[in-house]
């Protein structure tokens, strides 16, 4: 009986895998510098995203149901799966069939929602969310504590404030802009698991080229 002593002591995971689906708090829609994406990984693989003929700026990561402290993952479910078609048709936002089908496996199976209707509550997020102009057509690198981005962000989408938005860096680059959004899809306050913001002043951001 000691053992379930100690077990009793140990932290609760903030990631545990297999959960129900459906029973979760918020979503966080996952933004993705899709420059930053090709520079350290997209690029080397050869990934059609990162082709110069598109100008990708904030592509959709995902949308991520979570709950006030950690998040499920990988839920088990009943909900159909999406067909080839319905991860193609979030190529033009996502970059690419492969990140949807991951997504979908990920945290779409914990929205509770069949693929098709994940897919299309994703793009009603991404879409609710305004990406300033001067960032999807940015076209020099500059070098910017995220404050800024976030800045960019809360100017041209009322009523997202400072504790809904997170601002991350990977490898000294802005990384993805997260956004916190209630199960209807209005912007809140994200948990504070979920504020990752990155404390660089100089963090370099490449033009969309
Ligand atoms: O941050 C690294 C990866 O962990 C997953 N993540 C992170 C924060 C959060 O609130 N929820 C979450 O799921 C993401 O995993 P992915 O979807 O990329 O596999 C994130 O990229």
């Amino acid at each position: 009986m000691r053992w379930l002593a100690i077990l009793a002591l140990l932290p609760l995971p903030a990631l545990a895998e297999g959960e129900a689906a459906g029973e979760f708090d918020y979503y966080v829609l996952s933004l993705s510098w899709s420059p930053t994406f090709c520079a350290l990984t997209g690029d080397a693989r050869g990934e059609d995203q990162c082709d110069p003929r598109h100008d990708h700026s904030f592509t959709l990561h995902g949308l991520w149901p979570q709950y006030e402290f950690g998040w499920p993952s990988y839920c088990r479910t009943t909900a159909r799966d999406p067909s080839r078609s319905d991860t193609r048709a979030m190529v033009d936002i996502m970059g690419s069939s492969g990140l949807a089908w991951h997504e979908w496996k990920k945290h779409g199976r914990c929205s509770g929602l069949a693929a098709d209707d994940y897919f299309t509550v994703s793009r009603l997020a991404y879409d609710k969310v305004e990406i300033p102009d001067v960032l999807v057509h940015l076209d020099r690198d500059v070098k910017l504590p995220t404050s800024v981005v976030e800045d960019a962000f809360l100017e041209v989408n009322p009523g997202l404030s400072r504790t809904m938005i997170t601002i991350t860096c990977e490898a000294g680059r802005i990384d993805e802009a997260r956004i916190c959004l209630t199960r209807d899809l209005e912007f809140r306050p994200c948990g504070e698991d979920t504020v990752r913001d990155c404390r660089m002043q100089d963090a370099l951001m490449e033009a969309v080229r």
